[in-house]
């Protein structure tokens, strides 16, 4: 009889039962998968098909977060449901899911954008924007993953999903990024009018999707550049820490950069996300110095979060000996330790021209049916084939 969270269930349950079905090909998985996204289906129904952020899974009644800003649902959480349900509909048959998610993205699609930006919060009754809050990073970060992995996922022939990114990122360049008089590149957060000069650890994972974004763009160099360019950030919010761990969120003001300033703002709690785009940073360029990076990240992952039990967040990155959280979060092992066991493998180990990461790093096959323009399927053209992967 509790409440769960619907984007977290998708992306860690449903993501991860249905990525162990495609590696495996065990339809156990698969069943396990449909039953657990069934559970989250009446979140759905609402006039303009964005869902509720919570369900009790027993009663099936939905709400919203009560912090959220009028009623709203949550940007990132309505936007990463696409890969999986997609998936899930085509090796199901049940094109129950699939009709869902092309609903939200169509309406995302044609709803007016303020400034060409999407804000964190809209109300799901009635579709329109609550505050103008604008972030790469929390509330905002996976829609933008997930309208580009849309496009790699159809095998780069749905136009639909790789204009919607193009165009998100494009408004983005021109109001969000920004350089700090110190030369370090970060993308801002907007709020009702006006710039945070903030970047939070959640929007590290945006170099790694610039650079995944250069296939396919008009400029391909400018987005890799763009990438190196946050990897390069998002590493100095690490090295200028006394632990070499980023902190939540780091700030550009006049005293000082890529560095946090609030307390509450100074914990690292084992996130992925600067390695993720360390990872697609090495695939795409070859330099050393990610290696090198994500390796600096391992010894300091030793030092300070390795317990008996596991492993920890800490409660502040600039304490030469910081104090534990004894939280290990399921993340950990999901994404931050496999992007760092790819960034140390063979690029044969999941290939990107074969694989794309959902947002917990959980890997779905590429190309697997095609969908014309959105048009959901109602019947699986073909099932998949599981690939088993081969360990390098
Ligand atoms: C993960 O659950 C996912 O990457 C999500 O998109 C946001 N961040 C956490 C890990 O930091």
């Amino acid at each position: 009889s509790t409440e769960l969270s619907v984007f977290e269930t998708n992306i860690r349950f449903v993501g991860g039962l249905l990525a162990a079905y495609a590696l495996s090909g065990d339809k156990m998985f698969k069943e396990k998968a449909l039953s657990v996204a069934d559970k989250l289906l009446p979140a759905f129904n609402t006039p303009t098909g964005i869902p509720y952020a919570m369900i009790n899974i027993k009663t099936g009644s939905t709400r919203n977060w009560g912090w959220a800003s009028g009623g709203s649902s949550i940007l990132s959480e309505l936007g990463s449901m696409h890969l999986e349900w997609d998936y899930l509909s085509n090796v199901t048959g049940n094109g129950v899911f699939a009709e869902k998610v092309y609903k939200i993205r169509n309406f995302m699609n044609e709803i007016e954008k303020p400034m060409g930006l999407y804000p964190n919060y809209i109300n799901p009754k009635t579709g329109k924007w609550g505050q103008h809050h604008t972030a790469i990073g929390a509330l905002g970060d996976s829609f933008y993953e997930y309208l580009l992995k849309m496009w790699i996922q159809s095998g780069k022939t749905d136009p639909v999903s790789r204009k919607m990114y193009d165009d998100a990122v494009d408004a983005i360049e021109k109001n969000l990024i920004k350089t700090s008089p110190g030369g370090l590149k970060y993308i801002a957060e907007y709020k009702s009018g006006r710039l945070e000069q903030k970047l939070d650890h959640l929007g590290c994972f945006s170099g790694g999707m610039f650079a995944l974004g250069s296939q396919g763009s008009s400029n391909p160099q400018k987005y890799v550049q763009l990438g190196a360019d946050i990897a390069h950030t998002c590493h100095e919010s690490y090295d200028r820490s006394a632990t070499k761990l980023g902190p939540e969120a780091f700030r550009f003001d006049d005293a000082s950069e890529a560095k946090a300033v609030r307390q509450n703002e100074k914990y690292y709690i084992l996130r992925p996300e600067v390695l993720e785009t360390h990872f697609y940073m090495w695939r795409f360029t070859r330099e050393q110095k990610y290696r090198d990076w994500a390796w600096e990240a391992v010894q300091a992952l030793e030092k300070h979060c390795r317990t008996d039990g596991g492993y920890t967040g800490i409660r502040d990155v600039y304490q030469e000996n910081p104090q534990q959280d004894d939280v290990q979060q399921s993340f950990f092992l999901a994404e931050t330790l496999k992007y760092l066991y790819l960034i140390f493998s063979d690029d044969s180990l999941l290939p990107l021209d074969k694989w794309v990461f959902n947002t917990e790093a959980h890997p779905f096959p590429i190309n697997y049916v095609f969908k014309s323009n959105g048009v959901p399927v109602t019947v699986p053209v073909s099932a998949p084939v599981p690939v088993a992967v081969q360990a390098s």
